[in-house]
C-alpha cells in the first residue's frame, strides 16, 4: 500500500481540479508510474471534490447487489466528506427487496425527472456501467465513479472499476472496506452496511453457489459486522398469497405413514404450478417426514412433485411404481428439470363441470394408486375421515368448497 503521506501530496496539489480521466494518470505519477490500487483510486477522486453532491443512480429495480454498494459507497462518501444520495427511477419490486430496503432503512430518493437530479453535481454507478435509460440526465451531471462486475465496457469517467470476475459488485465494494476504505471495524452504522453487502453477495451468487473466491473472503470480511437478525429476516423465503394457500391446504389434508406424507391441494392454476413444489419441499422440512408427495390439478393434468431425503427412495421408481405409465410406454414422471415432478393427463374428465366431484375422484385415485405400495395410506385415511365410513356422507365436507375456487 502506497504511504498515506504521498497520497495528500497527490490530493493536496489537486484539491479544486475537476476529476478528469487524466486525474489518475496524474495522481499515480506520484507513485513513479505504478497504477494506483482501485481503492486508493476511489478514495482519491472523492476527497478530490469535497462537499460536492453526489447521487448514486441506480439503474433498473433496485435489487441487493445494487443496494448494498450504493450503501457501501454512501458511507465511503461520508467518511470522505462528500454528500451522497440513492436515487432510484423504477421501484423495489420484489417483496424480499422492499424488506431489505425497509428492514435496513434505506433511504432512496425516487426520482423521474431529470430535474429532479438538478441538486447533484456528481453521478455515481454502481452494478452497472449504464445510467439508467428512462431518465434524461441533466447535461451538467459529470459521471464520477463506475464500479461494477458485469462485462467490460467503455466508460469515460474518472474512476472506473469494472471487474467481471467478481460474482458481485458488493465484493468489490467490501474490498475497498476491508483494504481500509472506511473500513467496517471503523464507524457507526457499520452493521447496516454489512449486512446489505452481505446479503448482495449471497444473492448475485445465486447463494455462493458462483461465488470465486474473491467473493468468499469479501464476504467473510463484512460477516462480523452483520445484524444476524436482520440477515436471517431479510433472507427468509417469501411465498406468494396462492403460494401459502396451497401450502395451507397441504397442511390440512395431509395423511402421514411412518415417514411419508402424501397431500392433495385441488385446483392450482397454472402460474401457482410452482408452488406445489415449494409446498413439498417445505413439508419434508418437518422432522419426523423424509419423502413427501403433493399433488393437485393444474389445467387439465394432475400435477404433483415428490421429495425425498430417504436414500432408499428413487423418485423416478417410486413414481412408476405408484402410476405406472402412460399408453406409450413413458412414466409420468421426470419429464421437466423438477427430478420429482409428474403430471398425468385426465384426458376428456378434466371436462367434468362438477369440480368438487372430479377432485374427489382424483384424491381417491392418487390414494388408492398409493395403498399398493403403501397399504396404511387408506387405514390413516379411513381413521381422518370416519364420517366416510359409517353410512353418512357429507359430501360438503369433502369437496366442501375447500377446492373449488381456482386461485
Ligand atoms: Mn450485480
Amino acid at each position: 500500500m502506497p504511504p498515506t503521506t504521498t497520497l495528500n501530496i497527490g490530493i493536496e496539489r489537486l484539491t479544486g481540479r475537476m476529476p478528469s480521466r487524466g486525474w489518475l494518470v496524474v495522481w499515480s505519477r506520484y507513485h513513479m508510474g505504478t497504477h494506483p490500487a482501485p481503492r486508493q483510486g476511489l478514495e482519491a477522486v472523492l476527497k478530490s471534490i469535497p462537499g460536492a453532491p453526489n447521487v448514486v443512480l441506480i439503474t433498473g429495480h433496485p435489487d441487493p447487489d445494487a443496494l448494498g454498494s450504493a450503501l457501501a459507497h454512501q458511507r465511503i462518501c461520508q467518511e470522505m466528506g462528500v454528500p451522497c444520495t440513492i436515487a432510484n427511477v423504477l421501484p423495489v419490486s420484489h417483496r424480499q427487496n422492499r424488506a431489505m430496503v425497509k428492514l435496513l432503512n434505506i433511504e432512496m430518493l425516487q426520482v423521474s425527472t431529470s430535474e429532479d437530479l438538478a441538486p447533484f453535481k456528481f453521478l455515481s454507478l454502481v452494478d452497472t456501467s449504464t445510467p439508467e435509460p428512462t431518465i434524461d440526465l441533466p447535461a451538467d451531471l459529470k459521471l464520477l465513479t463506475v464500479v461494477d462486475h458485469h462485462k467490460m465496457a467503455e466508460v469515460d469517467a474518472p474512476f472506473v472499476d469494472i471487474r467481471p470476475h467478481m460474482g458481485a459488485s458488493c465484493s468489490i465494494y467490501a474490498e475497498y472496506m476491508a483494504q481500509g476504505l472506511a473500513p467496517l471495524e471503523s464507524a457507526m452504522g457499520a452493521s447496516r452496511v454489512a449486512t446489505a453487502l452481505l446479503f448482495g453477495i449471497q444473492t448475485d451468487t445465486n447463494d455462493f453457489q458462483l461465488a470465486t473466491a474473491a467473493d468468499f473472503a469479501a464476504a467473510a470480511y463484512v460477516r462480523r459486522f452483520c445484524d444476524s437478525d436482520v440477515m436471517k429476516r431479510v433472507g427468509r423465503r417469501v411465498h406468494s398469497a396462492s403460494g401459502m394457500t396451497v401450502l395451507g391446504r397441504a397442511l390440512n389434508n395431509m395423511l402421514v405413514v411412518r415417514d411419508f406424507a402424501v397431500a392433495g391441494v385441488g385446483y392450482v392454476s397454472a402460474g401457482d404450478r410452482d408452488s406445489i413444489a415449494t409446498t413439498a419441499d417445505f413439508i419434508l422440512q418437518r422432522e419426523d417426514l423424509d419423502t413427501v408427495l403433493v399433488f393437485g390439478i393444474v389445467e387439465d393434468r394432475i400435477d404433483g412433485s415428490l421429495r425425498t431425503d430417504s436414500p432408499s427412495v428413487e423418485p423416478a421408481t417410486f413414481l412408476t411404481s405408484v402410476f405406472g405409465k402412460d399408453r406409450s410406454g413413458r412414466p409420468y414422471g421426470g419429464g421437466r428439470a423438477d427430478k420429482g415432478g409428474f403430471q398425468i393427463p385426465l384426458g376428456v374428465i378434466a371436462e367434468c363441470e362438477d369440480r368438487d366431484s372430479l377432485w374427489n375422484i382424483v384424491e381417491q385415485i392418487v390414494r388408492s394408486r398409493l395403498s399398493k405400495v403403501m397399504p396404511e395410506i387408506e387405514r390413516e385415511y379411513e381413521r381422518q375421515h370416519p364420517e366416510q365410513h359409517n353410512g353418512h356422507h357429507h359430501h360438503e365436507e369433502v369437496g366442501g368448497g375447500r377446492y373449488s375456487r381456482e386461485f
